[in-house]
């Protein structure tokens, strides 16, 4: 009991590492900070695929996390419920395609889906709105917000609909990569 290599049987962890960019050691670390968060609720046996979901208030508390002024949309895009209440399986996801090995376009699908505030899968103004007021951290006043998103979507707008869809936006993170980050 408690030994790592009965948490997950062996399948279980090959298809972790198929489905993410760590490795197995990586994935038993992230299982632990994962059960770290709430040891009464995380059981120490996964062959069995328990339903557990921590609550978008631990997960945004960790270090990786807390900082960050999308936190909350990335815990609600990552997690299945919407909610940012999260699985492992989530969880692992999340982590993997915050880490360094994944490739830009998967960063770029995820930041999208991350922006589109109100998931209808565009980027329209009110979106690129929020999206820079937390970029910045509310330091530009509301008529350079206005003025920055105007000139994001006349530049990257390809089909003139007024929003940007996934195609636009790749568009636009090759002029602005700052918006990638
Ligand atoms: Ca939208
Ligand atoms: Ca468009």
């Amino acid at each position: 009991m408690g030994n790592k290599q009965t948490i997950f049987t062996a399948q279980q962890l090959d298809s972790y590492q198929d489905c993410t960019y760590f490795t197995r050691k990586e994935i038993l670390r992230l299982f632990d900070r994962y059960r770290d968060l709430a040891p009464q609720l995380v059981p120490l046996d996964y062959t069995c695929q328990p339903d557990v979901k921590l609550p978008y208030e631990l997960i945004g508390s960790m270090p990786e996390l807390k900082d960050n002024p999308f936190r909350q949309r990335i815990a609600e895009v990552f997690s299945d419920d919407g909610e940012g209440n999260m699985t492992l399986d989530d969880f692992l996801d999340m982590f993997s395609v915050l880490s360094e090995m994944a490739p830009r376009d998967l960063k770029a699908y995820y930041a999208f889906k991350i922006y589109d505030f109100n998931n209808d899968d565009f980027l329209c103004k009110s979106d690129l709105e929020k999206t820079l007021n937390k970029l910045t951290r509310n330091e530009l006043t509301e008529d350079e917000v206005r003025m920055v998103c105007e000139k994001v979507i006349d530049e990257s707008d390809l089909d003139n609909d007024g929003r940007l869809s996934l195609e636009d936006f790749q568009t636009m993170i090759v002029r602005a990569p700052d918006f990638l980050r």
